[in-house]
């Protein structure tokens, strides 16, 4: 595997950081999570976009171009010779002293690995997944604020083991409120009749590309989709309630808090989304070349 590391392609084992790298000492760093579908990579200047506005709200300067950035991830994939893959794009703030102070650190890493996907099991698609509300609540808006995507996960690993801990392989997470912020690592949505309903991002979720990309799908196909804030309460009553993620794609949840949805089984118009998806994934994104 070819690595990209600070404008080089090079061997997985020479693409190291330093234990100085306060991306590995306080999670000072921002990241994409992308996928290439078909020989092309989806959705590749709304990732950028992303990591660059994740980046200047921690006033981390990425040290190249939106346009470059992208054409790194492209040649990266080329190298790799990746035609249905994932990519994981990750800016540090670099090497600094053992303290805090990010102005020590004189040169962002950058990171590009381009990998095959490792997809959930099948079977979970077609049974869907059962979820809880776990006790870790999102961040504070003005803590790390949920819309970065940052290095620093372990609000979400948090949620995650205590989600597995209870037996179940992901979880709802609600924001100091007490409204539904998102899943561990997946946008949350919940259709009710011919609307579909998903949290806005001041409730404390990120701004996931998936969702958006659903969002629009959804009104093409005549629902009414909107913003709104909810509360466990929009979830137990829904028809039918999905995760979206870039790993995910979308995926039905059929019980939370041990209350089946709707009927418990993956939904008519979950189904109907999930295939409008996939064809336009398929059929849309950046050619690797
Ligand atoms: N919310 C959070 C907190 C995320 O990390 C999403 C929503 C979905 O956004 P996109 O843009 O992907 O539609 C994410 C991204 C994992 C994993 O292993 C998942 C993400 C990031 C890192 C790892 O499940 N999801």
């Amino acid at each position: 595997m070819k690595i990209y590391l600070n404008g080089k392609l090079v061997p997985e084992k020479a693409a190291t950081v330093s234990v100085f790298d306060h991306g590995l000492l306080y999670g000072d760093g921002v990241f994409e999570g992308i996928r290439a579908y078909n020989g092309r990579v989806f959705m590749l200047d709304e990732h950028i976009e992303r990591l660059y506005r994740s980046a200047r709200a921690i006033a981390l300067d990425i040290p190249m171009t939106k346009a470059e950035m992208a054409r790194a991830v492209v040649k990266t994939c080329a190298a790799n010779k990746i035609k249905d893959g994932y990519i994981r794009l990750v800016v540090t703030r670099g090497v600094g002293s053992l303290g805090l102070n990010p102005y020590l650190c004189k040169t962002p890493q950058v990171i590009i690995i381009a990998a095959a996907i490792q997809l959930y099991p099948r079977k979970l698609y077609e049974t869907g997944l059962s979820v809880i509300t776990v006790g870790t609540i999102r961040n504070h808006v003005e803590a790390v604020n949920p819309r970065i995507k940052s290095l620093n996960y372990l609000n979400n690993v948090l949620a995650k083991i205590e989600a597995i801990n209870a037996g179940v392989m992901e979880c709802l997470m609600l924001n100091p409120q007490g409204y539904i912020a998102e899943a561990s690592g997946d946008n949350v949505f919940v259709i009710r009749g011919d609307t579909l309903l998903t949290p806005p991002p001041w409730c404390g979720s990120l701004e996931g590309i998936t969702r958006a990309v659903v969002m629009e799908l959804a009104a093409e196909r005549g629902m009414d989709v909107r913003e709104e804030v909810l509360t466990r309460y929009d979830v137990y009553t829904a028809d039918e309630v999905f995760l979206t993620g870039t790993a995910a794609e979308i995926i039905s949840v059929v019980n939370a808090d041990r209350r089946p949805i709707g009927d418990g089984k993956p939904g008519a118009k979950t189904r109907e989304l999930a295939e409008a998806f996939k064809a336009f994934a398929r059929s849309s994104g950046a050619p690797i070349k």
